[in-house]
């Protein structure tokens, strides 16, 4: 008979996670944390100690449904657990700030749903607390999941190894349509006082953040011009916040931009554009990023995300082009603890990824990307696209911010 094996995995030291919010975010972060210590051998074992909503039985069924352990109704009884290590929080933006304070005031590592807050004040004094953390040992991250495919960590390997050369232009377009119908409900998306801006904090931040880790730049300036095509909604059936005074007629003010379109200058001199909308009819969930250098160009696709295009640009002219990398073999970030080559991963493998990376720095004490830092670049950046917009697309630089100059890393490739 063969001797019973001892369990590597429960001997493994644990990090307890506990997640805020169980809406897409949190679904998507539970699938990450479920899955991660599955797939990668991780030197630490997350597990889903408790999750928290205001609403019970509804908070009850999603940890029911995603296998969290417990559940709870007030965030700061989840905090104070002491099987919870770690906080999660995948709540609207209105209370990263007052969540994050508190977690990490109480020695929790942080992990925060990106834009990192609804202002750059809330963003900064977030950055501070996560610094004085990270001298205790605690550590603090922003949920930029798209760094974390590996078709996009491939193009910042590539760009990192000077395959493209001295970048010229940055061309990224963010298009959803999901406010097309003009019946759509105000939802908390829509209001300033919950989501601190539209279009531009929830995608535009996306793309402003991968631009820059892309180009390992943060941005110096921007010119803008922002929208909010319809201006009154339906209510929604739930409670809205801060409606009462707005509300009339069974409908309310939309409060913050449908569509921002921006320029913007990196210090290297590449020239970049950026479009976020959730105006663009037919598309879904359509990131596009294409870097020109000097040497050669990358583009991205979120819609065929397995895939990278690359051209070489020092090839002869005779049969130079742009080629398909299938994003797929063991070498390529992140897939050696896949599938066989040519098996493709989807949208949720990002949170695995992210879940990934954040127990790898925690377990070395490493500071994890991206810092509250650079979240908070990511916040000026907005803020500036914003200002900029209403002076009427004035070029506004984006505010010095020493906090950001840490170096943005390629991601790391293997456990
Ligand atoms: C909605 O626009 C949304 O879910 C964003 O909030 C996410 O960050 C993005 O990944 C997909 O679209």
């Amino acid at each position: 008979m063969s001797q019973p094996q001892a369990d590597a995995e429960s001997d493994k030291p644990v990090l307890g996670v506990g997640m805020i919010g169980y809406a897409f975010m949190g679904a998507a972060h539970s699938q990450g944390w479920r899955t991660a210590p599955r797939v990668f051998d991780l030197p630490l074992r997350p597990t889903l100690a408790a999750i928290c909503g205001r609403n019970p039985r509804a908070v009850q069924a999603a940890a029911t449904k995603h296998g969290w352990a417990a559940a709870e109704t007030d965030w700061r009884a989840l905090i104070e657990r002491d099987d919870v290590d770690l906080v999660d929080i995948c709540t609207p933006g209105d209370s990263h700030a007052d969540i994050a304070l508190a977690a990490l005031a109480a020695g929790k590592h942080v992990l925060c749903e990106k834009p990192l807050a609804n202002t750059v004040e809330e963003a900064m004094a977030m950055t501070a607390a996560a610094e004085e953390a990270q001298r205790r040992g605690q550590l603090a991250m922003v949920g930029f999941n798209y760094r974390r495919l590996p078709a996009t960590a491939l193009a910042r390997a590539m760009v990192t190894e000077g395959r493209l050369g001295t970048l010229r232009h940055v061309r990224v377009t963010y298009l959803q349509d999901w406010l097309v119908d003009p019946e759509f409900p105000l939802t908390w998306r829509l209001r300033k006082e919950t989501a601190g801006s539209g279009a531009l904090g929830d995608l535009g931040a996306h793309i402003v953040d991968l631009a820059q880790y892309l180009v390992g730049e943060p941005l110096a300036g921007v010119s803008a011009l922002t929208e909010t095509f319809v201006r009154q909604r339906p209510l929604p059936d739930g409670p809205t916040s801060g409606l009462s005074a707005a509300a009339s007629h069974g409908t309310g003010q939309v409060t913050v931009d449908d569509a921002a379109v921006f320029t913007g200058r990196f210090p290297s001199g590449a020239l970049a554009s950026f479009e976020a909308t959730r105006y663009a009819t037919g598309r879904k969930n359509a990131l596009h990023i294409e870097l020109n250098g000097e040497r050669g160009s990358l583009a991205f696709d979120l819609e065929r995300l397995n895939e990278l295009a690359y051209h070489d640009g020092t090839e002869p002219g005779t049969h130079a082009g742009f080629r398909r990398i299938l994003v797929t073999e063991p070498d390529h970030p992140y897939m050696d603890a896949w599938w066989p080559p040519g098996h493709g991963l989807g949208y949720e493998h990002s949170f695995v990824h992210q879940a990934r990376d954040l127990v790898l720095a925690i377990a070395e004490g490493s500071r994890p990307h991206p810092s509250f830092a650079e979240g908070l670049q990511v916040q000026r950046v907005l803020a500036a696209v914003e200002e900029s917009a209403e002076k009427n697309s004035l070029y506004t630089p984006v505010a010095a911010s020493s906090d950001a100059a840490s170096p943005v890393p390629a991601a790391r490739l293997s456990v």
